[in-house]
C-alpha cells in the first residue's frame, strides 16, 4: 500500500494508492471522536486529537482538528482550529466536539473542562465556538460556558456534561444533546448559543455517552456508545419527535478494535451513507491513541440501519 503525503499551501493531503480510503482514514496525528458536515460539496471532518504518550494511562489532548475531503480518499489536515484555550473560562482536555452550521455561520460545540471560578466548582462542561467558514477562525460565541456541571442533576460525576450533539429541525428549532451516564436534552434559541427552556433526562438503553442525533425520512435517529461486553459499542434508538421517547433499536456497530471507546459521526455525501468512528489499531495506537476510520451505512426500507462492518478497506473513492 502506497500512501503519501503531499505539502501543500493549507497542509497536508493524505492521499492513499488504492480506489479505496484504507481504514484509519488519518494515519497521524491520533485522531477521534469523529464529526462530519457537508458545507459547498466539501466533507469536513472534525477531530478531537490524542497526543498521550504510549506508557499513558489517562487522555491528553489539547486541541480539535479539522480535516476536509471531496472525494472520500484524499483528506486535507487543516490542523488545529480550536483548543480550550480559546475559551477563558475552560481548563483541561479537549474532549468530543461537534459543529453546526447555520445561517452562514458554523458553531463549534465541545466538550471540555471548567475552571474552579465563581459560576463552577469545575467539571466537565461544553462550550460553543462561532465562526464565518467551516475552518475559522473559531471565537468563543458566548464568553462564558453553555453547559456546566451544576446545571444537570441527575448523576453526580463531574464529567456526565460532555459529547455535545446539536440538531436542527426542520422548523428551524435546535436542540443540544449531550451526556455520559444519561441522555441530557435541551432546546437552542434561534441564536444557537442560548438555551431555551429546561434539561430534559433519558436513559437509553445501554447509554453511555457520545450521541449522534439526525433526521431521515421523517425518522429521528438516536446513535451512542453504549456499554458493550467488555468496551464501548454502538447501539441506536429512533422516534417520532426529536426529543423522543426513543424506541431502541439495537446494536449498529461492535466495539472498535484496541480502543475501550467508540464514537459515531453518521453523514450522507453524494448519495452515500458513512459512519465515522475511531479504533486504536495503528501502531502504537490504543485507548488513548486512537484513529478515526470510515465505513458505509445501509438502511433497511423500513428505516432501521443495517450493523456497520468495521473493515480494513474502508470506503471508495468517490469519482
Ligand atoms: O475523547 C474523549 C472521550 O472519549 C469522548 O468525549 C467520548 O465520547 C469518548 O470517545
Amino acid at each position: 500500500m502506497k500512501i503519501q503525503k503531499i505539502l501543500t499551501g493549507f497542509g497536508f493531503i493524505l492521499a492513499i494508492g488504492s480506489g479505496f480510503s484504507q481504514n484509519p482514514i488519518i494515519k497521524s496525528p491520533f485522531t477521534a471522536d469523529p464529526a462530519p458536515i457537508v458545507h459547498n460539496e466539501t466533507l469536513y471532518l472534525y477531530t478531537s486529537h490524542d497526543t498521550a504518550s504510549v506508557a499513558s494511562t489517562n487522555y491528553e489532548m489539547k486541541d480539535w482538528l479539522v480535516f476536509s475531503t471531496t472525494d472520500m480518499k484524499n483528506w486535507t489536515n487543516h490542523g488545529p482550529k480550536l483548543s480550550p484555550k480559546d475559551f477563558s473560562w475552560a481548563t483541561g482536555d479537549a474532549y468530543a466536539a461537534e459543529v453546526e452550521e447555520r445561517d452562514g455561520k458554523f458553531y463549534f460545540y465541545v466538550s471540555t473542562f471548567h475552571k474552579k471560578d465563581g459560576r463552577s466548582n469545575g467539571g466537565a462542561a461544553i462550550g460553543v465556538a462561532v465562526a464565518d467558514s467551516p475552518l475559522g477562525p473559531f471565537k468563543d460565541a458566548k464568553g462564558e460556558a453553555l453547559i456546566y456541571n451544576e446545571m444537570t442533576t441527575d448523576n453526580p460525576h463531574g464529567w456526565d456534561d460532555i459529547d455535545p450533539s446539536v440538531f436542527v429541525d426542520d422548523d428551524g428549532q435546535a436542540y443540544l444533546y449531550w451526556g455520559n451516564g444519561s441522555l441530557k436534552t435541551v432546546k437552542l434559541k434561534d441564536n444557537m448559543v442560548e438555551l431555551d427552556g429546561p434539561i430534559q433526562y433519558d436513559n437509553p438503553k445501554n447509554f453511555i455517552e457520545g450521541p449522534w442525533v439526525y433526521k431521515r425520512k421523517g425518522i429521528y435517529y438516536l446513535v451512542y456508545a453504549s456499554k458493550g461486553e467488555e468496551r464501548e459499542r454502538i447501539e441506536y434508538a429512533t422516534s417520532d419527535s426529536p426529543v423522543g421517547p426513543w424506541e431502541y433499536q439495537g446494536i449498529l456497530a461492535d466495539s472498535a478494535p484496541n480502543s475501550f471507546t467508540i464514537h459515531p459521526g453518521i453523514i450522507e455525501y453524494k448519495g452515500k451513507d458513512y459512519f465515522f468512528y475511531h479504533n486504536g489499531v495503528l501502531p502504537t495506537g490504543g485507548s488513548y491513541r486512537r484513529s478515526v476510520a470510515v465505513d458505509y451505512m445501509h438502511y433497511n426500507e423500513d428505516g432501521t440501519i443495517q450493523k456497520v462492518e468495521q473493515t480494513e478497506e474502508g470506503v471508495e473513492a468517490i469519482e
